[in-house]
């Protein structure tokens, strides 16, 4: 049988890793974008020629249906979100709407479509927000700091009520921050890494930052998803905390960052209120256990080396030895 999966959110960060491992493990790769007046397509511009992009928005549940009934998928990755946190207190009813209720438009689409499709959604450690223990395991329940935390528990039930009320084969990855040379530039670790190939290549002076004592379980993005592919091969569907178990905070990040290029972060750091949120998520660490019980899943990227991984990709970048994906 043809292994097909779609992937909305394939012009994200996980999306462009995701199409790669599935087309490597033998799958027809279909990514549903959403109508833009300008092309999104660079993380996945080296993959156009294998997959095929098809018009959807999370928005819109009739998109998603046509969809659905006109590709036949046997797998869908529900990644597509408003992802970034700092934007879901300026826009909390888009976040809810898209990172939220988009998780029911498309579980009902499924639901009435082809129940016997694989469901993976996307949900996040931004769940447990302000944390009731240490680490995190799927055990831990949840207390949201932010309209996104809170969308994305919603997503989350939402899967479990629908794998509970209908039998569907819907799986919940509730993953850790993971990081890439292809980050949006918006999220803290980019931040910091492109900024500082910047001031290496001295076209920046200084980095802006908020709170650099938030803590983080950071790990690479192409070992995560991986771990959403495991869980849809397992032939019962379940929730999975998918994590590296070690934490660094924002201003570790800086110190390793500038520290590889020779430089030292207290000579460039500036500290800006703009970039401190409402409500804060001061410490993140999961346990990875279930999944490197079940799965086999274990992270292969130490924290060093992603931070050095991305500022090496930033400086290769902006002095035009690479293009835009590595
Ligand atoms: P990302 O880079 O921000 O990508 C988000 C994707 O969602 C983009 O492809 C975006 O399309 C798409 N999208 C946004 N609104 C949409 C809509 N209304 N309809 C259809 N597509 C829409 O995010 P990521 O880092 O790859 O994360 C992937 C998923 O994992 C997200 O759901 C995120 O919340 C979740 N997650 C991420 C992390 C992490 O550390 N990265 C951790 C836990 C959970 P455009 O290109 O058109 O904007
Ligand atoms: O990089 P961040 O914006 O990521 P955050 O908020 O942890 O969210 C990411 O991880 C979640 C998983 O836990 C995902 F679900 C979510 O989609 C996203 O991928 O911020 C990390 C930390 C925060 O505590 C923030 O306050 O860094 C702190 N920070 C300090 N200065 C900053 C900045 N964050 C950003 N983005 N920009 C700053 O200047």
């Amino acid at each position: 049988m043809t292994k097909r999966a779609l992937i909305t959110g394939i012009t994200g960060q996980d999306g462009s890793y995701l199409a790669e491992l599935l087309l490597d493990e033998g799958y027809e790769v279909i990514g549903m974008v959403r109508r833009s007046s300008t092309v999104t397509f660079e993380r996945i511009a080296h993959l156009q020629d294998r997959i095929a992009t098809v018009p959807g928005d999370l928005l819109d549940q009739a998109s998603l249906i046509d969809l659905l009934r006109t590709h036949r998928p046997t797998e869908v990755y529900n990644l597509a979100a408003q992802s970034f946190v700092q934007t879901s207190f300026s826009q909390p009813v888009l976040t809810g709407d898209v990172t939220g209720l988009g998780v029911t438009r498309l579980l009902d689409a499924i639901r009435i479509v082809d129940p016997d499709i694989r469901f993976y959604q996307a949900s996040s450690s931004e769940m447990f927000g302000k944390v009731v223990e240490v680490p995190q395991s799927e055990d831990t329940p949840f207390y949201p700091r932010s309209p996104y935390g809170v969308a994305k528990q919603y997503g989350h039930w939402i899967t479990v009520n629908y794998r509970e009320s209908y039998d569907l084969h819907a799986s919940s990855g509730i993953l850790f921050n993971h990081e890439s040379p292809r980050r949006g530039l918006e999220f803290v670790t980019r931040k910091i890494s492109n900024t500082v190939a910047k001031i290496k290549l001295g076209t920046a002076s200084e980095l802006r930052l908020g709170n650099l004592e938030a803590e983080r379980d950071w790990g690479f993005a192409g070992d995560y998803v991986r771990a959403m592919y495991l869980m849809l091969q397992q032939d019962a569907p379940d929730d999975y905390v998918v994590a590296t178990g070690e934490t660094h905070s924002v201003r570790r990040f800086c110190e390793v960052a500038f520290g590889h290029v020779g430089l030292d972060y207290e000579q460039y750091v500036v500290i800006d209120e703009a970039f401190y949120r409402p409500a804060e998520v001061d410490l993140l660490i999961g346990t990875p256990a279930k999944a490197e019980k079940v799965l086999g899943w274990t992270p292969t990227v130490a924290f060093e080396d992603l931070v050095t991984m991305m500022v090496d990709a930033d400086i290769d970048l902006l002095s035009g030895r690479l293009g835009p994906i590595s």
